[in-house]
């Protein structure tokens, strides 16, 4: 069995921001003409009226600020609600491609590695845009990778459950090294105009090379220590959205279910437990303590949630850098966004430094990734 080296990461991150005065004010603006267009039903009783969003409430509930996006104008305008990408043709680069071969490209140069090198390509995403050919083949063969290459989706788990699959078929001698991409267009399957949900998340891409440890070079690179991956089924997230739903009666209506929906405060409860669990037990298995931990890179989702894992898992509240947030630039990045958070702020620890990565979300599904800093 061979040991595995996380040498290299990449972040693409889109040029569009939208501010939360600038998300709530083109909600509110959505509100005001849904409520002046069924006035009378309001009057009558026979409709409830679309409620304000609110700053305030976004920032203290999550820890939410910004968010990166693919469209703003679309999404922001009161008329549409929702990124309009336009269409492209069979011949031309897939976005999920695009965004990939971006954050791929920065990936393999800090891994001082080519495409020649790379084995594999792992597309793991919480959506892929289409059903098939795979984005990855695409990526594949846009960075002339020879080996084969796959999609997969664990929803917000999808990039540490890339690096098990990844690391697994390194460590077999199925590839020497893997890339695995996850571009996350949450932004296309978010519902703008539900107040509960609309300012959670953001849109990038971020890319892994994961390499046998012995044929690693580059500085800076992590060890993986060990991986742990873990689901149990709910329905508190959920998207209905599926192939099946051409076959339904009223299909082409604007159906809820067909895009993001949660029951946040549950999910916020049931998943917490799971993650410390999780982190602690996949610890105790390695003969590790929480102590020996340098740094959590945590799944992006909220930082309340953050506050409190780290807080149980390290037994202490955690000092200022040790789980560092993105969250509050990039809101809810669905997989990429504890990868984010790994690649910003991991080059400052030393020799034999012991951090986890750690993603949670829809399935429910947790990834627990130890890693170690290379000498
Ligand atoms: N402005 C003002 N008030 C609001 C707003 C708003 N924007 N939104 C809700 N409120 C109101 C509610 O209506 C409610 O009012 P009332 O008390 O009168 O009923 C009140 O504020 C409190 O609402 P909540 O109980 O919902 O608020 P919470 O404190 O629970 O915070 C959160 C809501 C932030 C959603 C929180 O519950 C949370 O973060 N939960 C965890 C969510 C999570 O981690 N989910 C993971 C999802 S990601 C994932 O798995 C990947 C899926 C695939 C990607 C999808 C891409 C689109």
């Amino acid at each position: 069995m061979h040991a595995v080296s996380i040498s290299g990461t990449g972040v693409f991150t889109p040029e569009q921001t939208i501010s939360n005065a600038e998300l709530v004010a083109a909600f509110n603006a959505y509100a005001d003409r849904q409520n002046a267009l069924h006035a009378d039903e309001i009057e009558r009783g026979e409709r409830e009226p679309v409620p304000q969003s609110d700053e305030g409430f976004i920032v203290k509930a999550s820890g939410i600020e910004s968010r990166y996006v693919l469209d703003k104008k679309g999404t922001l305008d009161p008329e549409i609600m929702h990124p309009v990408l336009p269409e492209r043709s069979d011949d031309e680069l897939s976005v999920m491609a695009e965004m990939a071969l971006k954050a791929a490209t920065v990936a393999l140069e800090k891994s001082g590695r080519t495409a020649a090198d790379i084995d594999a390509v792992i597309c793991a995403a919480s959506n892929h845009e289409r059903a098939y050919p795979a984005i990855a083949i695409e990526v594949q063969q846009a960075l002339g990778i020879n080996g084969f290459a796959f999609d997969m989706n664990i929803a917000c788990s999808s990039a540490t459950f890339g690096i098990q699959a990844a690391a697994d078929m390194i460590r077999s001698g199925s590839a020497r090294a893997i890339l695995m991409v996850n571009p996350e267009i949450c932004s296309a399957h978010l519902e703008w105009r539900d107040r509960d949900c609309h300012f959670i998340f953001g849109d990038v891409c971020t890319a892994v090379i994961l390499e046998r440890a012995d044929l690693a070079t580059a500085p800076g690179r992590f060890e993986i220590v060990s991986t742990r991956c873990l689901t149990q089924f709910s329905n508190n997230i959920r998207n209905n959205n599926g192939f099946l739903r051409r076959t339904r009666e009223g299909h082409m209506q604007d159906r809820r279910d067909m895009l993001f929906r949660q029951e946040g405060r549950k999910v916020f409860k049931q998943v917490v437990p799971i993650v410390i669990d999780l982190i602690l037990g996949h610890l105790a298995d390695e003969d590790l303590k929480p102590g020996d931990l340098e740094r959590l890179w945590l799944h992006q989702a909220n930082k309340g949630m953050n506050d409190m894992i780290g807080a149980r898992v390290l037994g202490r509240t955690p000092e200022k850098g040790e789980q560092p947030n993105i969250l509050q630039d990039y809101a809810n990045t669905s997989s990429a966004g504890s990868i984010i958070a790994f690649s910003k702020y991991s080059d400052d620890l030393e020799p034999g430094a012991l951090g986890v990565i750690c993603s949670f979300g829809a399935g429910y599904s947790a990834g627990s990734v130890i890693v170690r800093k290379a000498a």
